[in-house]
């Protein structure tokens, strides 16, 4: 059964990688499963063909046949429980790596989402910079909490993991902030993430669409 993702017929960033496509492209390509991307547009994305698929009219959608999950978490623990290779078998290591999948979308992406908004959307605010530094605060204190969990461990319970490749989607998110240099051994695990062939494969399909 073909599988067919969508992606933004141009992302904003420009090919650096951080729609949340390349998550999904990633967890493809970590279960060696070929893939279509259909491409939309921003006003395709809130008609009525892509709201059906995705009721809040974002990217990325995910079809294989009549299944459709949408958000990136579910779509992604979908794959990781329909094909091997992005959970482990132990009935406990599994339970772990899908506490930590939910994690790094629940308890570490939010406070991260908080800062963008605040760089970006509100950066002109009267009270914007008494308002930033308690962000970044925020911030900080889930990457210390998160370096003390991560030690000297290459990921984050074991054997790489869906746990590991959205916890280090989400981190590269803080790359721009300049917050991920203060942690030497957070920076290191995203490098990891990155230097994974599936993770290359992933970025570079995306780069390859929004670099024309
Ligand atoms: N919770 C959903 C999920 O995890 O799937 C969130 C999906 C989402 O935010 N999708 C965004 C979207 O469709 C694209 S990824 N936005 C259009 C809209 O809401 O109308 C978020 C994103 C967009 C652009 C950049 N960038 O350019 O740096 C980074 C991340």
């Amino acid at each position: 059964m073909t599988i067919t993702i969508t992606a933004f017929e141009r992302s904003p960033d420009g090919g650096q990688g951080l729609a949340r496509d390349t998550r999904v492209r990633w967890a493809l390509e970590e279960v060696g499963q070929p893939y279509e991307v259909r491409l939309v547009s921003f006003r395709a994305m809130k008609e009525p063909a892509h709201l059906r698929l995705h009721p809040f009219g974002q990217i990325p959608t995910y079809e294989e046949g009549k299944v459709a999950p949408f958000e990136t978490g579910a779509i992604v623990f979908h794959l990781a429980t329909h094909r091997a290779g992005l959970l482990p078998d132990d009935a406990n290591a599994r339970a772990r790596a899908i506490s930590w999948l939910f994690a790094a979308l629940n308890t570490v992406e939010p406070p991260i989402l908080e800062l963008q908004t605040a760089v970006i959307l509100e950066r002109d605010k009267p009270w914007s910079a008494d308002r930033l530094p308690l962000v970044k605060e925020r911030v900080r204190e889930r990457l210390r909490q998160l370096a003390a969990h991560l030690g000297d461990a290459d990921w984050l319970d074991g054997a790489f993991s869906a746990a590991d490749l959205m916890m280090v989607s989400v981190l590269l998110r803080l790359r721009a902030s300049g917050l991920l240099d203060e942690f030497p051994s957070l920076a290191a695990y995203v490098a990891r993430g990155e230097a994974r062939p599936a993770y290359r494969r992933a970025f570079a399909a995306q780069l390859a669409i929004n670099a024309r």
